[in-house]
C-alpha cells in the first residue's frame, strides 16, 4: 500500500505532494514502483503529547475534502487499482467512496457511530486501525501492562462490531505509534502473530515512524531501511504494508518471498522473459 499524503504537515512528508498535479503524478509513480493499492490521505494525523509536541492540527472535513477529492477524482479515471481513503470523517469517507474509492481506512477504528454506520451502509471493506484516547494528546500517558495482549483484544472488540452492523471486510491494523511508546511498539512488531490469529487480514503501518528514529538517529526520509526491517520482523503475520517507500518495499518483498519457492523465480530458459530485471546496458547479474 502506497502512501500518498496530500497534507502541508505530514511528519514523513508533509508538503511534498499538497498541490494535486503532484499528489497525481506521485500515486501513479508509486502505483508503477509496484504497489498493489494506494491509501489517500488529506490530513495529518501526526499525535501529539509525545515527539511531535502538539502533534497535527485538525483540519474540518471540507478542508480535508479540497484537498482529497480532486486528487482522488483523477487517480480514479488513471487507475483500476484499488483506493484507500485515509480519514476519520465520515462526511469525507462519504464523497471519496461516491468518487469511486475502495475502501476506507479509519485510524478511529470505527469509534464513530456515523463511519460505522457509512461503511456498512456501502458495503466496503475498512481498515480498523487501534488507537487509544485523542489524537492531540495521545502520547502524553501511554500505558499498556501487556500491550500486545491488549491491542490484540481491543482490535478483537471492534472487528467483531464492524462485522455486527454488517460489514463484510475487515483488515485490523495494530497502529503503531498512535497511542503506543517505543518499546510497544517494538513488542507489538514482534508479537504481531497475536494478531494475526484473530483471523483478519493484518495492515502494518511502521514506515518512516518515530520510533525508527528514536533507533537509528534517522530523518523520516532516511528511515527506509529501518521500516524494512520492521516489515522482515512482520512477514508471516502481515497482509498489507503501508509504505512511502514502495521501490525498496517491492524489491524486498521479491527477495524475501524468493527464498520461499526459489525454483520458480527463473523458470529454465526463460531469464529473459521476465521484465524488469535488466539492468541499464544490457548486462545482467
Ligand atoms: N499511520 C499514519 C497514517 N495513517 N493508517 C493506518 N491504517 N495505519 C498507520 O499506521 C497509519 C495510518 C501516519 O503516517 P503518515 O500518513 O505518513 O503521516 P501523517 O499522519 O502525519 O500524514
Amino acid at each position: 500500500m502506497g502512501v500518498v499524503n496530500v497534507t502541508p504537515d505530514s511528519f514523513s512528508d508533509g508538503g511534498r505532494w499538497l498541490e494535486p498535479d503532484a499528489a497525481v503524478e506521485h500515486g501513479l509513480e508509486l502505483l508503477q514502483e509496484g504497489a498493489d493499492l494506494l491509501d489517500l490521505g488529506a490530513e495529518s494525523t501526526r499525535p501529539g503529547g509525545g515527539i511531535y509536541g502538539s502533534g497535527a492540527a485538525e483540519v474540518t472535513a471540507r478542508e480535508e475534502m479540497d484537498r482529497l477529492l480532486p486528487v482522488l477524482e483523477r487517480l480514479r479515471a488513471a487507475t483500476d487499482k484499488p483506493i484507500s481513503v485515509d480519514t476519520r470523517k465520515p462526511e469525507t469517507a462519504r464523497r471519496a467512496l461516491d468518487l469511486g474509492a475502495d475502501l476506507i481506512n479509519d485510524i478511529r477504528g470505527l469509534c464513530d457511530p456515523a463511519m460505522l454506520d457509512l461503511v456498512a451502509g456501502r458495503g466496503c471493506p475498512v481498515v480498523v486501525m487501534h488507537s487509544r484516547g485523542e489524537l492531540a494528546t495521545m502520547q502524553r500517558e501511554v500505558e499498556h501492562q501487556d500491550v500486545v495482549v491488549e491491542v490484540t483484544a481491543e482490535l478483537r472488540a471492534s472487528a467483531q462490531a464492524a462485522l455486527d452492523a454488517g460489514i463484510g471486510q475487515v483488515i485490523v491494523d495494530p497502529g503503531i505509534g498512535f497511542g503506543k511508546n517505543y518499546s510497544h511498539n517494538l513488542e507489538l512488531v514482534a508479537g504481531l502473530a497475536q494478531v494475526a490469529a484473530l483471523g483478519y487480514p493484518v495492515l502494518l503501518g511502521t514506515s518512516r515512524k518515530g520510533y525508527l528514529g528514536e533507533l537509528t538517529g534517522r530523518a523520516p526520509q532516511d528511515r527506509v531501511a529501518a521500516g524494512l526491517a520492521t516489515i522482515g520482523r512482520a512477514m508471516g503475520s502481515v497482509h498489507i504494508v503501508r509504505v512511502h517507500d514502495v521501490a525498496a518495499t517491492v524489491d524486498f518483498l521479491c527477495v524475501w518471498t524468493a527464498h520461499d519457492a526459489p525454483q520458480s523465480a527463473f523458470p529454465p530458459g526463460e531469464e529473459e522473459a521476465i521484465p524488469g530485471h535488466d539492468f541499464p546496458g544490457g548486462g545482467r547479474a
